[in-house]
């Protein structure tokens, strides 16, 4: 399978870093990729345009399939490495529940993030409102006290954030709660996410595809009054 599939990547996107823990914990490695440059722009070159007209990443293809939202890669891989690796989505009703649960509110957390992220990066410091930057601050807190209170409540039963065992709702949302804490979240603040964060960051599926520019360059402080 792995020798079918085909990654566009950027380094320190969530999403990309999504489908990449999900490609290590089906025991993918050895797929065919490609790191792009934002920078250079290579995100909407020919290549990539031909097969995701968004022009973004993750672009993902396997054998004649494209499947280039994050989710649905994850969730493709899933679904055809059934038998192979992790098992990412339970098969337990219950447990299948919270799993999916937990995976789809990432999206709201990381929508929530790049709020703020966009708000600082591009709107120009004349044009911008205050009250607006404060109200997308706000939301990103609140978000973030809801996955303290979730981690809060199965404290010592377990470290992943639905159920006993990693599973999807980590290699999705995994991503973004380190971008968080690269983008400087006060690790006191958020004493439940930071600990989170500690037990993953060396688990095998998620240090083999750190971010190769975050072991280059420093983090920022954007996230530190959050
Ligand atoms: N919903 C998409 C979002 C992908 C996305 O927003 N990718 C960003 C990088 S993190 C991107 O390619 N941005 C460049 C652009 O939109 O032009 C997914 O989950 O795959």
């Amino acid at each position: 399978m792995a020798k079918d599939i085909t990654l566009f990547w950027v380094s320190g996107s969530p999403p990309c870093w999504r489908v990449m823990i999900a490609l290590e914990e089906k025991n993918l490695q050895g797929y065919n990729q490609k790191l792009l440059s934002f920078e250079k722009g290579e995100h909407k070159s020919k290549e990539v345009m031909d097969i995701n007209p968004r022009g973004q990443v993750p672009t993902f293809k396997y054998g004649d399939k494209i499947i280039n939202e994050s989710y649905g890669a994850c969730f493709f891989l899933e679904c055809e490495g059934r038998t192979q690796g992790t098992k990412l989505i339970p098969e337990n009703s219950n447990e299948k529940a919270q799993v999916l649960q937990r995976a789809f509110e990432g999206n709201t957390l990381h929508q929530k993030m790049i709020d703020v992220i966009t708000y600082n990066w591009r709107v120009p410091e004349n044009e911008r409102h205050d009250s607006a930057f404060k109200r997308h601050k706000e939301a990103l807190t609140a978000e973030l006290k809801l996955w303290e209170g979730y981690l809060q409540k199965q404290k010592g039963s377990s470290s992943f954030l639905a159920g006993k065992n990693f599973s999807m709702a980590d290699v999705i949302v995994f991503p973004s709660v380190a971008f968080l804490f690269r983008m400087g979240l006060c690790e006191e603040s958020y004493p439940n996410l930071a600990e989170y964060y500690k037990g993953l960051k060396d688990r095998p599926s998620i240090k083999a595809t750190w971010p190769p520019t975050w072991k280059e360059t420093p983090g920022q402080q954007l996230f530190k009054d959050i």
